[in-house]
């Protein structure tokens, strides 16, 4: 008997001679939008798996660990975050955290291609569960321009979830962004960017600091994480802040927001933060 062909979808990771795969049942979806090409699979053993551009965005499986350590940190670094902009995050699995903050009361999400979400309620429906919530206010639009408009010191936490650095993603990389992020964050603000793998990306991670240092931020911290779907599996989100320390919140305060977290707790945030980015050699 022949052994049982599977299907594979991969991501070749070309920068890097690295790919990652997983056997698939069927092939769901396939968007091209005014943006990019977004696919989504039903894989084997990691539920739906979501595709933009060949590069992987998200499966039902692993996605918590990614968008916890983006939220969490974040908001614990803030003493009171009441407003909150997320940059992206289409797939509305950010969103879905930062409602889990009782102290929230205005969560603004600002994605750029609106399939992304539209391809998140029929594939992931878990994580837009929350997207009703009065709270939340769904834009779909430039995020650039956005921040551009805001009122200065208006915001309290700025979560950029964004894709790699190329294509409708790469001004978000840049420092004219950052300083915009900068000027729309209220005193003790708070920005977080999702700063791609610590072992691939050092020299992109090291400008995302220098930006954050150049835009004015007193304190910015690179906390690494495992992300098994994304290349290496080792990914990491960069904070900033304009006011105190960036430290983890006190047992009593996580327990308060009765998160229930699967990967994130205030130890994870701590030892996260000791990732050692001097220390990582190519
Ligand atoms: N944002 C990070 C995607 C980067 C993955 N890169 C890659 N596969 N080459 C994902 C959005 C999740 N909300």
């Amino acid at each position: 008997m022949l052994p049982t062909q599977h299907t594979w979808f991969s991501e070749f990771y070309q920068p890097e001679g690295v790919a990652l795969a997983w056997t698939i049942e069927s092939h769901l979806a396939h968007e091209v939008t005014d943006y990019q090409t977004i696919d989504i699979y039903k894989t084997t053993h990691w539920g739906h798996l979501m595709v933009i551009d060949g590069c992987v965005m998200l499966t039902s499986r692993d996605n918590f660990i990614y968008h916890e350590m983006l939220t969490h940190p974040a908001l614990f670094s803030h003493p009171n975050p009441k407003t909150v902009l997320i940059i992206g995050g289409g797939d509305c699995g950010t969103l879905k955290e930062v409602l889990a903050h009782p102290g929230v009361v205005k969560v603004t999400q600002v994605e750029i291609d609106e399939k992304v979400t539209r391809l998140s309620e029929r594939f992931f429906p878990e994580l837009c569960e929350r997207n009703q919530d009065p709270r939340a206010q769904l834009l779909f639009d430039d995020g650039l321009a956005h921040i551009q408009a805001l009122e200065p010191e208006s915001v309290d936490v700025i979560i950029v979830d964004s894709t790699d650095p190329i294509g409708p993603a790469e001004g978000l990389f840049g420092p004219a962004f950052i300083k915009d992020c900068h000027a729309a964050l209220s005193h003790e603000g708070v920005l977080v960017q999702q700063s791609e793998s610590p072992l691939l990306h050092l020299p992109l991670i090291e400008g995302i600091r220098a930006n954050m240092r150049a835009a004015g931020f007193s304190q910015c911290e690179t906390l690494g994480f495992p992300q098994p779907c994304y290349p290496s599996g080792w990914w990491s989100a960069t904070v900033a802040s304009k006011g105190g320390p960036l430290q983890p919140p006190t047992e009593a305060r996580f327990n308060d927001a009765q998160l229930a977290t699967r990967y994130y707790n205030p130890a994870v945030h701590a030892g996260a933060l000791g990732t050692q980015l001097g220390l990582i050699e190519r």
